[in-house]
């Protein structure tokens, strides 16, 4: 096939009417988006000769992500989650804020309003029996060393057979999700369970798109962490456990060499009692270094649809106006 209509002056005149370009009302900046959008997929039409058959399976392939709410899923797996965070890098290098821990992707499973601890918080309700212990600690610091007491540190991962609390009804609430609240060193502890890897459900409309590539639809194990303090820029992140097969395979492109940690497997009957624990365990030691911004918008995690995020939102409000 060799028709090529792009470039005619009818199709042009047609993209400009779509977008809005000759309307009053509307966002300046929805039109241009959304003209440079359609203008760009059209193109790829006329390039690929794109058929009635291939255009609506995308179309059904569409539906099929969003009634499955699964955009949020698709979107790190075509790595514009990660392309986002090298962005952010590159603002914050222009503005010389560096030198502190890496970002990466939030990722979709985040679920607003875990538990609130001081110091230290258990995270796993003890019916993963599978699952090997996990000792997990750090300081949290500025970039030249000195603690932050008090650093508000959000964690949060799967069980053993790669399932996340909320998502997964079978767990109890707030499985695996806890806020630890660093103590007067800036030292956080958690005890928790070691997670396995997440695999796309298999047959998924993310797990199709993903075959469609050659690709798998594999994570290494990891842990996700909000890390936050007044006068500090916020910090989303995750720390792989090293010596995963997709440690460096991520579908979601998450990982970053300063953030796969090893973790320590420790035998001694001593070294479990110092901690409260009843047998071996594994150690995981991530230390977080912040760095300084006087940006209020730069201190707190962008926004976003989050599970139960709302509701915190309407809760704090409430808060907020009680006080008055
Ligand atoms: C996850 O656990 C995750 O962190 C991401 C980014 C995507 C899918 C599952
Ligand atoms: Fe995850």
């Amino acid at each position: 096939m060799t028709v090529k209509i792009y470039e005619t002056q009818a199709v042009q005149d047609f993209l400009n009417s779509i977008s809005g370009f000759d309307q009053e009302g509307g966002s300046e900046r929805a039109k241009k988006i959304m003209h440079r959008f359609l203008s760009d997929l059209f193109k790829l039409i006329d390039d690929f000769d794109v058929t009635q058959e291939e255009y609506w399976t995308a179309v059904n392939l569409l539906n099929a992500l969003g009634s499955q709410t699964q955009f949020g899923l698709l979107s790190p797996g075509l790595g514009f989650d990660h392309y986002l965070d090298m962005r952010q890098d590159a603002i914050d290098a222009e503005a010389k804020r560096t030198g502190s821990t890496p970002r990466t992707i939030e990722g979709p499973l985040y679920v607003a309003g875990a538990p609130e601890a001081e110091g230290f918080a258990r995270l796993d309700d003890g019916s993963d029996l599978d699952a090997e212990t996990m000792w997990l600690t750090g300081q949290v610091r500025d970039i030249d060393g000195t603690p932050i007491p008090g650093a508000k540190v959000e964690i949060w991962h799967c069980n053993s057979k790669g399932n996340y609390s909320f998502f997964d009804p079978t767990q109890s609430e707030y499985n695996m999700r806890r806020t630890i609240y660093a103590d007067s060193e800036g030292r956080y502890t958690a005890r928790s369970i070691i997670p396995s890897g997440y695999g796309v459900p298999e047959g998924a409309p993310t797990d199709v798109v993903l075959k469609a590539l050659g690709r798998h639809g594999e994570r290494p194990a990891h842990i996700h962490y909000f890390i936050s303090a007044p006068d500090y820029q916020h910090l989303t992140t995750q720390i792989n456990l090293a010596g995963d097969p997709y440690t460096f395979d991520d579908f979601a492109f998450a990982t970053r060499e300063e953030l796969v940690i090893e973790g320590k497997h420790i035998e001694s009957v001593a070294e479990a009692e110092k901690r409260g624990l009843e047998g071996p365990f594994t150690e995981v030691i991530f230390d977080i270094e912040l760095a300084k911004t006087e940006s209020a918008d730069l201190q707190v995690r962008h926004k976003r649809a989050r599970a139960k995020e709302d509701e915190q939102d309407a809760a704090s409000q409430l808060a907020s106006t009680a006080k008055v």
